[in-house]
């Protein structure tokens, strides 16, 4: 038996390190580290089952092409990869390099198995996305005040006294930064608040839930400065030294008096008369939790930097904490491959709003890796009408057979993160190892590295940096990441830790923050946040979704079942409607339909509904098809939490 120190590759944000337990070339046990300063000993559900999702009869094993009948067949590597390159130079001579299209994203976030394998397509020219799926609106917009959004060290939390989860599920989402406020809060009676239309398992956990109307959360941010404005609540020497803008700022909060604020977000006055008090308080000793989920919205964006501003007024540099992942010396261009391809022409396109594309058929060959678009995408519908054409050559690289791997021509097996080595850098915390292979490949699956090499040579491709040693180009590229040490002394098994960016350093024009946004006017945008309205046509519901513990977007449902097909409703509007609980209902607008049973509860105020995502229906509709592939304003992200429906009953 041996124990073999591994790290978490999945797209969460708390990047465990695991401590697996191999007894003959076999898995049994993965338990989270007890000496890391975050993982401290624990795992969540989906790392606990990670165990079973690695023997899971739903892994691909081998490379397997659609035949003429349309089902899979196996063939070998030197086959499947032959296949694949001469579709590349097909599409390649009858339509351009634009017509090529790389699909990736953060399934395993390791250096080795996302970013390196970038660079083939980037020699190729390959059309990209822009990444907007997740966070770029949240970074986009508390970048125009702040120059940069990473924010304060998270253990940082140990010394908060006011934690603020703003639509942030960090229960669900962020289990180990939870245990980092709850410690807080059991050793030095730190108050946890959560700000959430909907009764989340951490508002539930919470000493304090603010339960906001959907998107109302300029005004609320408006309506706390108004009050600490008000009641002497802001450092004014704190200001004074390290923003500009304030007055603008504050005359702006101060048309937000209490009254107003409550008519928009519905919050009673005294409870945010209490949150003010409270932040008074402790001032200078609050951390605000800006969540991914309040930032997919129509005007996310205008929420995340409004939330940001805050902790400023209470005299704190960078007193949020968003995602640090822009605070990291890490040269991406160089292990994707832009830096080296940097005079090739290539398409970047919204990965948001690329559904109308691929139905389109703009691109003719697809290379998926690390995600599963056909089932996170918006307008997915689309998104699986264009990944099933006939003239489209689809190929998955994907460790599951995955809803994507399904639909495509030429599925190629990939190992998990527990078979292969890797190093991955946490956007959230500073501690960094080698995430060491527990066991082989499993069936016949191959490193992604040893893919694209073995691709660019069919491809009769030469360029050296192509086949660059993976630990040497890691070597150069984070070669100024970590405090002291280097890739090598991870290889060797040492721990190491990244440099933090310093927090009173604003990369803003007048390098400080700036309430009044000079970046913000200079792309036309309004240089404050700006609270749109949210306009509802009569019986529509705005649909709220988000993850649920078990579940990595689309993943473990071989290990856990299918995703609750649930969805909440409030007493009233159930009333309205005559629905009974359990029973089923349809929800719709004009892109699609999905079946799923009432949950009756006052966990959600009226006119707001909930589903775990990215659940399928009981009508085999995927939650996507309801979402609108409609980009924000700023930082082009998606609209999640923005989706209008309607119901009836089915
Ligand atoms: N278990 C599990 N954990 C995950 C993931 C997973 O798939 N499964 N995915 C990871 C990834 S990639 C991401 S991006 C994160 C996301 O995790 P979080 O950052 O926690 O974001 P969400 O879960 O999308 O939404 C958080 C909360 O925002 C609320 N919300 C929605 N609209 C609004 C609004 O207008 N105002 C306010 N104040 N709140 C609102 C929702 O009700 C929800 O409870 O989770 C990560 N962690
Ligand atoms: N309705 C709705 N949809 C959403 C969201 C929402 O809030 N609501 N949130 C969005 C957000 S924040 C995100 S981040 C996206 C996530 O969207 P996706 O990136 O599509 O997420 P997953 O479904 O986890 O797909 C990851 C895929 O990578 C595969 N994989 C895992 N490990 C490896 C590996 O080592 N190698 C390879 N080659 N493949 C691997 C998995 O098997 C899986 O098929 O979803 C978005 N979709
Ligand atoms: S998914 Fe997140 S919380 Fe769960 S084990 Fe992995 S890093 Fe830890
Ligand atoms: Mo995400």
């Amino acid at each position: 038996m041996e124990i073999i120190k591994t790290v978490c590759a999945r797209d969460c944000p708390d990047t465990c390190f695991i401590d697996v337990t191999v007894d003959q070339g076999r898995i049994i046990k993965s338990k989270g580290c007890p000496d890391h300063p975050v993982t401290r000993g624990f795992l969540c559900p989906r790392g606990n089952a990670d165990l079973k999702r690695t023997y899971s009869e739903n892994r691909v094993l081998f490379p397997s092409l659609r035949n003429r009948r349309g089902t899979f067949e196996k063939i070998g590597w030197d086959k499947a990869l032959t296949r694949a390159a001469d579709k590349i130079r097909l599409a390649i001579d009858k339509y351009g390099n634009d017509a090529l299209l790389l699909y990736d994203y953060a399934g395993n976030q390791g250096f080795l198995s996302w970013h390196l394998p970038r660079r083939l397509w980037m020699a190729l020219g390959a059309s990209i996305t822009d990444y907007s799926l997740c966070s770029s609106s949240g970074h986009t917009g508390i970048g125009l005040h702040y120059g940069s959004s990473y924010s304060l060290g998270l253990e940082e939390l140990l010394r908060s006294k006011v934690i603020v989860f703003w639509g942030n599920n960090a229960k669900v989402s962020a289990p180990h930064q939870w245990a980092l406020a709850d410690k807080s809060r059991k050793n030095h009676g730190a108050v946890i608040v959560c700000i959430d239309p909907r009764k989340s398992a951490t508002a539930q956990a919470s000493d304090i839930w603010i339960q906001t109307a959907p998107g109302s959360d300029v005004a609320l941010s408006y309506g706390i400065a108004a009050y600490l404005i008000k009641n002497n609540g802001v450092d004014k020497t704190f200001l004074e030294r390290w923003s500009t803008g304030f007055d603008d700022y504050a005359q702006e909060a101060l048309k937000w008096p209490i009254d107003r604020v409550r008519d928009v977000t519905r919050v009673p006055e005294e409870t945010i008369e209490n949150f003010g008090n409270i932040l008074i308080q402790h001032t200078g000793a609050a951390a605000f939790m800006i969540g991914l989920g309040l930032q997919k919205s129509s005007y996310g964006a205008q929420a995340a930097r409004a939330v940001s501003l805050l902790p400023a007024l209470l005299g704190q540099h960078r007193g949020f904490h968003y995602s640090d992942g822009k605070g990291r010396q890490i040269d991406w261009d160089y292990i994707n491959g832009k830096h080296q391809a940097s005079d090739i022409k290539r398409k970047t396109v919204s990965q948001v709003s690329i559904g109308k594309r691929l139905k389109n058929g703009e691109f003719k060959f697809i290379f998926v890796l690390g995600s599963n678009p056909a089932a996170t995408l918006p307008e997915v519908s689309s998104v699986r009408e264009g990944l099933a054409r006939e003239d489209v050559f689809v190929v998955v690289h994907d460790t599951h057979w995955s809803e994507t791997a399904v639909l495509a021509d030429l599925v190629l097996p990939a190992p998990t993160y527990l078979e292969k080595r890797d190093i991955v850098i946490s956007d959230h915390y500073p501690y960094s190892r080698m995430s060491e292979k527990a066991i082989d490949p499993l069936g016949e699956s191959r490193h992604e590295i040893q893919v694209m090499q073995d691709l660019a040579g069919k491809l009769k491709r030469t360029e050296t940096w192509l086949f660059e040693d993976p630990w040497h180009a890691l070597g150069v590229a984070l070669d100024r990441t970590f405090k002291k040490g280097h890739v090598k002394d991870l290889l060797d098994g040492a721990q190491l830790e990244v440099k933090l960016a310093a927090a009173e350093q604003y990369q803003t024009s007048s390098g400080k923050i700036e309430f009044w946004s000079t970046a913000a006017a200079d792309l036309g945008y309004h240089p404050l946040p700006v609270q749109e309205a949210c306009r509802l046509l009569n019986n529509e519901y705005i649909l709220l979704n988000n993850a649920v513990s078990k579940y990595t977007h689309s993943q473990f449902v071989d290990v856990y079942g299918p995703i609750q097909e649930i969805v909440w409703i409030s007493p009233s509007d159930a009333a309205k409607h005559a629905i009974q609980d359990g029973e089923h209902i349809e929800i719709f607008n004009e892109l699609g339909c999905v079946c799923l049973s009432a949950k009756i509860t006052d966990k959600v105020p009226e006119g707001v509904l909930w589903v775990p995502r990215p659940l399928t229906g009981l009508n085999g509709q995927p939650l996507n098809c309801l979402t609108p592939g409609t980009t924000q304003q700023i930082g082009g992200g998606p609209v999640f939490n923005s989706i209008k429906v309607k119901l009836r009953k089915e």
